[in-house]
This record gives C-alpha cells, sequence and structure tokens, in this order.
C-alpha cells in the first residue's frame, strides 16, 4: 500500500470570468480567465489519495458520502495522470495497475457558486500528482476535472490561458504573482446563500454560447483588453484600475446571463442591494475602495485592501443584521499543499 497523501487546495475567484467553451470534452475555454487564489485556512477542498494491491476498484467519498468514480470528468483526470506517470516513469507498472482510494471534503457549500469544484479537482489532481510522483505542470489535467480548477493549482494570481492549439495542451494556468507581490489584497466573502444552483457552469456556458449575442461581443471586444489591462492593475498594485475592471466583467457576465435564452439568473436581489451598497460606499469615498464579483451564484466577493476590511465590514453587518449574508475575510495566498 502507498503512503495516505493529503493534501488541502484552494478556492479560487475569478476577476476575467471563464464562460464559454470552445471544447467541451477537454475544456479549452473560448477565452483567458484571471483569478486571485484566496487563502487555504478559510475556504478549501482536502483530498486524501492511497492506492493499494488490496484495493478492488476505485472509491471516493466527498463529503462523507460515496460517489461514484465512474464519473468521466474524474475518469480522466486519473487517466491522464497515469499517462503522465508513465512518459516520466516516475512509478513502477504494478504500481500503475494498483485501484485507488480518494477522500474528499469541503469546508464552504458545495456548488453554490463558491467555486467548490476548482478546489475539489485541483486537489484530486496534486494528491494524485503526489501519490504518482509527477514533477511537471498539472493545471492541464486539473482542467479536464473543471476548468476553473487548473486556476487553483497555483497561489496568488493566476491567469489561464485559453491557449490556440486543437489538443488543449496551451490551455494552462500561469501564475503572474505570487502571494507575496499585494499582501494587502483581502478577500471578503458573504455567504449569501448555500443551495447548489439550478442551472450548473456547465449547463449555463452551453446554453450562453449558443444563444446570446453579447456573449461573441464580450469574447471578441472586451476580454482581450480587460485581461492585458488587469494583469498591468495586478503587477503594478493599482487597485483602482483592478476594482474597476473586476467590477465590470462580473456584471457583464451576469448581463450574459441574462442574454442568454432562455435567460440565467444566478444572482438573487440580497446580491443586487449588495451592488448597490458598494457603489454607494466607493462613490462617498470618492474612488474605489472595494470591488464584488459574482460567480454562478448569489454569493459575494468583495476585494479590497486591508486597511478597508474594518470599515465595510460593520457596515456589512449593520445593513444586513441577521447571518445572511455570513461572512468571512480571507487573506490571498498559498496554494495547494501537503498536509
Ligand atoms: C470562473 N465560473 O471563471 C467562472 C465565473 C463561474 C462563473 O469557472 O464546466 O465549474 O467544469 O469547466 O469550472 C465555473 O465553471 O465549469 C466557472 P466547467 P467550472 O470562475
Amino acid at each position: 500500500m502507498s503512503d495516505i497523501i493529503t493534501m488541502v487546495a484552494p478556492v479560487n475567484i475569478a476577476v476575467i470570468k471563464y464562460w464559454g467553451k470552445r471544447n467541451e470534452e477537454l475544456i479549452l475555454p473560448l477565452n483567458d480567465s484571471v483569478s486571485a487564489t484566496l487563502d487555504t485556512n478559510v475556504m478549501c477542498a482536502k483530498t486524501s489519495v492511497c492506492v493499494s494491491p488490496n484495493f478492488l476498484e476505485d472509491e471516493i467519498w466527498l463529503n462523507g458520502v460515496k460517489e461514484s468514480f465512474s464519473n468521466e470528468r474524474m475518469q480522466n483526470c486519473l487517466r491522464e495522470i497515469k499517462v503522465r506517470a508513465t512518459v516520466e516513469k516516475s512509478v513502477d507498472d504494478v504500481f500503475l495497475s494498483w485501484k485507488i482510494h480518494v477522500c474528499s471534503e469541503n469546508n464552504f457549500p458545495t456548488a453554490a457558486g463558491l467555486a467548490s469544484s476548482a478546489a475539489g479537482y485541483a486537489c484530486l489532481v496534486s494528491a494524485l500528482a503526489k501519490v504518482y510522483k509527477i514533477k511537471s505542470d498539472v493545471s492541464s489535467i486539473a482542467r479536464l476535472g473543471s476548468g476553473s480548477a487548473c486556476r487553483s493549482v497555483y497561489g496568488g494570481f493566476v491567469r489561464w490561458h485559453s491557449g490556440v492549439k486543437i489538443d488543449g495542451s496551451d490551455s494552462i494556468a500561469v501564475q503572474i504573482a505570487d502571494k507575496s507581490h499585494w499582501p494587502e489584497m483581502h478577500a471578503l466573502i458573504l455567504v449569501v446563500g448555500d443551495t447548489k444552483k439550478k442551472i450548473s457552469s456547465t449547463k449555463g456556458m452551453r446554453i450562453s454560447t449558443k444563444t446570446s449575442d453579447l456573449f461573441q461581443y464580450r469574447i471578441q471586444n472586451c476580454v482581450p483588453k480587460r485581461t492585458e489591462d488587469i494583469c498591468e492593475a495586478i503587477l503594478a498594485k493599482d487597485f483602482v484600475k483592478f476594482g474597476e475592471i473586476t467590477m465590470k466583467d462580473s456584471n457583464q457576465f451576469h448581463a450574459i446571463c441574462l442574454d442568454s435564452y432562455p435567460p440565467i439568473t444566478y444572482m438573487n436581489d440580497i446580491s443586487n442591494k449588495i451592488i448597490e451598497l458598494i457603489h454607494k460606499y466607493n462613490n462617498f469615498h470618492g474612488e474605489i475602495k472595494v470591488a464584488y464579483t459574482f460567480d454562478a451564484g448569489p454569493n459575494a466577493c468583495l476585494y479590497l485592501l486591508q486597511n478597508e476590511v474594518p470599515k465595510i465590514l460593520p457596515l456589512i453587518q449593520h445593513i444586513f443584521p441577521s447571518s445572511n449574508p455570513d461572512t468571512f475575510v480571507t487573506g490571498l495566498p498559498t496554494h495547494c499543499e501537503m498536509i
């Protein structure tokens, strides 16, 4: 039996959103995306992996519930890890033939637009890579589990290049800046709802790609410049520019969801109230101090500098006095690490 390898992997929250695929099977995106990786102390996936000649089949437990390992995406990840291990000759053939047991859990709501699949697949693939002693970049393998997972393989600020090659070999995540680059940057997660989303990201993307006119406009005319600009803003630590692009891209992503047919709604009234509050707050201060972004769910991620956290947090708790939304603050850092 192998050692039991346990890894934790972080959530990443995109500031330039990935929405739409050029190849569904290989999970190749139509546009580049950019994200920040959050601190694993607050939100993470934890996965333990073990292989043994005594195991009769590949098995997986997700949040304590046994799930099928026949899931195509998991199979693709495991197959590619074994291909890579064969190419790198990192383990012998007998080891490769042993079955695997996986145990994975998240410490935050699953499938409520909080990037749980990103952390989950990044963690699974990183743990498998450790077990099979793979040395090369595994972001392209994490991508086969869930597109956004490739960004969670790295810490700090990360860009996922859509790539142009048909086989997807250039569709990889690259770190723009590591966690030490902009230590003042913080994320505040406002949990508005923790129920499973009605339309999965995979399905939502499919509908938008086929039906939204705005979608084509975004891909061609907006994302390329925004991506370059936000990378520059990150490197220059220009929060005002970073915040403006982040909010505009979130708004455009949700506009595309509404422009899809039938329309897709991920945000709710509380999400919209949060947007209103942040604009009022920024207007009051005469410049952008806080930026919001929403993924495929109602929960908000606020990006802000550390000195702003004690100012906005009481305001949020005052305006939303119940536990809705729940809030938690996280610094940026970390990438997959072994525990
Ligand atoms: C993102 N989202 O960039 C965007 C913003 C949701 C909204 O990546 O089909 O779960 O597994 O590749 O990775 C969610 O998409 O979708 C996502 P698949 P995934 O974070």
